[in-house]
Formats: C-alpha cells, structure tokens, sequence
C-alpha cells in the first residue's frame, strides 16, 4: 500500500494492517472500513493515515 491509503475498505474479511513493509511496524487488526484512517491512532499525535505498509489477512 506504501504509505498512500486514507481510506480501507475491508470487505467484511478480518485483515492486520502494517506500519511497515514485510508485516513490521506497529499493527492493527480490524474487519471494519474506514473513510479516514486520520481518525485511527494508536498515540497522540500520530495516526495511521498514509503509513500502512502491508496488510494480510488474519
Ligand atoms: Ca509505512
């Protein structure tokens, strides 16, 4: 995804998204859609908005 998504649509599938390439990074796991992921943080000051890397399904 290299950095670009603002948004997820997840398809009802449980998936955990990466800060990082090759499933590194910080991670969440979620099976819900987002329309802004700027809205999705895991400390302040900080979110996820252009910084997944890779994803699987989990
Ligand atoms: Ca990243």
């Amino acid at each position: 995804m290299d950095d670009q998504a603002t948004s997820l649509k997840n398809y009802g599938y449980n998936v955990r998204f990466f800060q990082y390439d090759d499933y590194l990074g910080l991670h969440f796991t979620s099976s819900s859609d987002y329309n802004d992921l700027r809205a999705v943080s895991m400390y302040p000051g900080w979110n996820w908005d252009d910084d997944i890397s890779s994803y699987r399904r989990w």
